[in-house]
């Protein structure tokens, strides 16, 4: 296997996506992964912080792929799976964002470097308590299921599931990636807006395209597809 054929594990840690970037220059075999019990300073997109204590899986995957672009639905897939086979069905909700009735369990930040690309996952699974900041919105697999899950085994699953993902896209078979997405997906036929650094875009989701670009048919009627940006879920369909 691939994913973890090498591993940095630490009690306490910044960010496995930081250190993940440093070890780039010792060129650390593909599938290095970088994992900790917690984060100081965890990183979510576009510099927002991400909430690390202890109880979550908090991991960083070094991997040089043919091409990133759907790297990020492989992780949130992978996740899926990981807590899938253990009888939890998250829905993934594009891009990054794995929720379990309705909150935020797990998020994927990927980072594309020059020379090699990270896939960092977190995922909220025994943790607690949560900030009063984040309650609303964020949740954990303990926190809606009652269930303890240990971490060994669901890290040892995701391992699993990521490397069979990441295989698919190598082998240029992304489409069976996107089947498996569009099986967890709660978008689907939903009305959102999506935030294109600032941009707004309203529509119905038909699909996603090829290149994990979100397919959406707008208020007029019109198609547009959207390559990036933060989705908000709408009411009504
Ligand atoms: C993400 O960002 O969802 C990507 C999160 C990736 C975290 C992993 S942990 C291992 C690796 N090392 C790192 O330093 N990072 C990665 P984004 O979609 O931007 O969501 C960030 C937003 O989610 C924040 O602004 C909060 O509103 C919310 N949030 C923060 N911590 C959370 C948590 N633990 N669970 C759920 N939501 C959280």
């Amino acid at each position: 296997m691939l994913i973890a054929s090498k591993l940095y594990y630490f009690d306490t840690i910044e960010s496995t996506n930081e250190y993940a970037k440093q070890l780039l220059d010792k060129e650390v075999p593909e599938g290095t992964v970088v994992l900790a019990d917690t984060q100081t300073s965890g990183k979510g997109r576009l510099a927002k912080t991400w909430y690390s204590p202890e109880g979550g899986i908090w991991m960083s995957v070094i991997l040089y792929p043919k091409d990133p672009a759907l790297l990020s639905i492989a992780g949130a897939v992978a996740v899926c799976e990981a807590l899938h086979v253990n009888g939890i069905l998250p829905g993934i909700k594009w891009p990054n964002d794995i929720l379990l009735n309705g909150k935020k369990i797990a998020g994927i930040l990927v980072e594309v470097m020059e020379n090699a690309t990270i896939v960092g996952i977190g995922l909220n699974l025994n943790i607690r308590k949560f900030p009063l900041d984040l309650a609303d919105i964020a949740s954990s697999v303990f926190l809606e299921t009652k269930k303890h899950l240990e971490k060994k085994m669901i890290y040892d699953h995701l391992c699993k599931s990521l490397d069979d993902c990441y295989k698919l896209l190598q082998n240029n078979l992304g489409k069976e990636l996107l089947t498996k997405w569009r099986h967890y997906t709660v978008i689907l036929g939903q009305k959102v807006m999506i935030d294109m650094a600032g941009k707004l875009v309203e529509g119905k989701v038909l699909d996603i395209s090829n290149d994990g670009a979100l397919v959406l048919m707008k208020l007029d009627g019109s198609i547009q597809r959207v390559p990036a940006g933060v989705c908000h879920m709408l009411k009504g369909r």
